[in-house]
C-alpha cells in the first residue's frame, strides 16, 4: 500500500507559560491568535462555530474551492508541487487535488505532528496515485525550507504552489503578512504561485455577527484560553469577572477580539501577579479584512502578481491566485 512520507523538522513548540507570562506584562496585555487550539475544547468550539449560520467563513470558502475547482486545477496546471501551510481540512483540499492534472506531489506541512501524519495517511489511502510528503514543520519559522532531497526523485515539477486557506493570513497584520508572502516566494526559490484564501472587507454588521453570534460560542472561545491558563498555569482568573468584545475596527480593517475586565481585580498566574483596571482588555486576535484591491496592494508589495480572484454570489469571501 501506498504510504505517505513524513519528514519531521521536529519543530519547536510554543512556550505556553512563557507567552503567557510575557502577554500578561505587556502594557497591551495580548495573546497570541494559537492559543485559542491550546486544548481540544477548543478545537472543538471551532469546529462548531464553522457551523453557525454567523459565521460565514469555513463554508464560504469550502464552497468556492469546490464550485471552481477545475478553473483553479487549469490555472495551477500540470504537473504542480502543491505544498499547504496546515495540515488540510479535507472539504477544502480534496476536491482540488481530484482536479488537479496529474500533480508531482503535495505536501501538508503542520507543527501538530499526530494529526498531520493521520491526515497524510487518510489522503494517501484516498488517492493512491499521489506522491503525499508530509512535514511536520514550523513554516513561520525563518529557517524553515523545503525537504528538497524528498523532491528530487519526483517526475518534473512544473509549478510550485502553496495553498494557505482558512484566511488565517488575517491573523497577520499587513508589515507580518507581507514578510509571510516575502517568505513563501523564498521557499519557492522565486518561482510558482500562492492560492490564498481571504475574507473580504463587508458590511461592519455581517462581520460583527459573525464574531458576536447569538449562542455566545465565540465569546465561550475567547473566555477557553483563560480556562487553560488557570488550569496548566495555576491561575485564578474569574471567567465571570471577563467578557469578550469582538469589534470590527474600520480604520485598520480588522475585527479584534478581546478579553475585557468588568473590574478592577489582581490576577495570580505562576505566582506571579497581574493587575487589570476595570475596562482594561487583553487582545487575543485580529482578524484583518481585505478589499481585492488590498489584496493587489498586498502582492505587489511582496513581490507577486494577483493574476486570479474566485469570489461566491456575495462577495464575503476569496481565493486568490498570487504569481511571481
Ligand atoms: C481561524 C483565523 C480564520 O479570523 O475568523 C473565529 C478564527 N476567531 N472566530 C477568523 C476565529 C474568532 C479565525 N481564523
Amino acid at each position: 500500500m501506498n504510504q505517505p512520507i513524513l519528514c519531521d523538522l521536529q519543530p519547536t513548540l510554543i512556550d505556553f507559560r512563557h507567552e503567557v507570562l510575557s502577554g500578561l506584562s505587556l502594557s497591551q496585555k495580548q495573546f497570541p491568535p494559537q492559543f485559542f487550539f491550546h486544548d481540544k475544547y477548543g478545537s472543538d468550539l471551532f469546529t462548531q462555530i464553522c457551523k453557525l449560520e454567523e459565521y460565514y467563513i469555513t463554508r464560504t470558502e469550502i464552497d468556492i474551492l469546490q464550485k471552481n475547482s477545475q478553473e483553479i486545477a487549469a490555472v495551477l496546471g500540470k504537473s504542480c508541487l502543491l505544498i499547504e501551510y496546515g495540515s488540510g481540512s479535507i472539504e477544502k483540499v480534496h476536491p482540488l487535488i481530484e482536479a488537479l492534472d496529474s500533480p508531482a506531489a503535495y505536501i501538508p506541512i503542520d507543527i501538530a505532528r499526530e494529526h498531520l501524519f493521520t491526515y497524510a495517511e487518510l489522503t494517501t489511502s484516498k488517492y493512491p496515485e499521489l506522491n503525499v510528503i508530509a512535514v511536520a514543520a514550523d513554516y513561520t519559522q525563518k529557517e524553515f525550507r523545503l525537504p528538497n532531497e524528498k523532491l528530487s526523485n519526483l517526475a518534473n515539477i512544473e509549478n510550485k504552489v502553496i495553498l494557505f486557506a482558512g484566511s488565517t493570513l488575517g491573523n497577520l497584520n499587513r508589515i507580518e503578512a507581507i514578510a509571510l508572502l516575502r517568505k513563501s516566494a523564498a521557499l519557492i526559490e522565486g518561482k510558482g504561485a500562492m492560492l490564498i484564501g481571504i475574507d473580504l472587507k463587508k458590511d461592519p454588521t455581517v462581520l460583527h455577527a459573525a464574531y458576536n453570534d447569538s449562542q455566545g460560542l465565540t465569546a465561550q472561545f475567547n473566555l477557553n484560553i483563560l480556562s487553560n491558563i488557570n488550569r496548566e498555569l495555576d491561575a485564578d482568573f474569574d471567567l465571570d469577572n471577563f467578557y469578550h468584545y469582538a469589534p470590527y475596527n474600520p480604520v485598520l480593517g480588522r475585527i479584534e477580539l478581546h478579553l475585557i475586565s468588568k473590574l478592577s481585580q489582581i490576577v495570580t498566574v505562576s505566582g506571579q501577579q497581574f493587575t487589570f483596571r476595570e475596562g482594561e482588555s487583553i487582545h487575543s486576535e485580529n482578524s484583518h479584512k481585505y478589499s481585492i484591491e488590498d489584496i493587489q496592494e498586498l502582492s505587489a508589495e511582496a513581490g507577486f502578481m494577483l493574476k486570479e480572484t474566485w469570489v461566491d454570489d456575495h462577495k464575503l469571501f476569496s481565493v486568490n491566485y498570487l504569481e511571481l
